[in-house]
């Protein structure tokens, strides 16, 4: 079983900026425990970070040759991207939305998710364990599927 774990604009700058919102931890540390964690569990998992919506959307379309299922972090893309939700809804992989914070806890503006409704799950608020739990969620609804 291949995996995939998105991450959207900006999240290349964790561990970098804006600890006291999103923690210490630097995008490649979470890609290095994810990774991990996906081969201890016999699933194999492909990282991605891109600022740029149709490299995102562009890697989902290809995805659907030989992706089993999406660990998605789409970061500010999460409020303004029909093309993101059509992609998704396109090739029909299954999805985990994650973020790192309380999107509800934040400005109005973050409480819409174009892609939530569409979603087989939603990790909000863990910080950067949300990736993990995130990862696990997805395994387990990927094998679901399966049977
Ligand atoms: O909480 C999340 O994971 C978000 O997806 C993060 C996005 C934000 O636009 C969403 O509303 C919620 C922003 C990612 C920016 O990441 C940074 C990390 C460090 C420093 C600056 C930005």
């Amino acid at each position: 079983m291949k995996l995939a774990l998105i991450n959207g604009p900006n999240l290349n700058l964790l561990g970098m900026r804006e600890p006291e919102t999103y923690g210490s931890t630097t995008l490649g540390d979470i890609e290095q425990t994810l990774t991990g964690l996906a081969n201890e569990k016999g699933v194999s998992l492909e990282t991605i970070q891109s600022n740029a919506e149709h490299v995102i959307v562009d890697y989902i379309h290809n995805g659907i040759t030989d992706l089993s299922g999406i660990l998605i972090n789409p970061g500010a893309f999460t409020h303004t991207s029909v093309a993101i939700r059509d992609a998704l809804l396109g090739t029909n992989i299954p999805f985990v939305e994650i973020h790192i914070s309380n999107v509800y806890a934040r400005e109005t503006f973050r409480h819409h998710s174009y892609l939530s409704d569409i979603a087989s799950g939603i990790i909000v608020g863990c910080g950067i364990k949300g990736y993990e739990y995130g990862l696990l969620a997805l395994i387990n609804t990927v094998n679901n599927i399966k049977k």
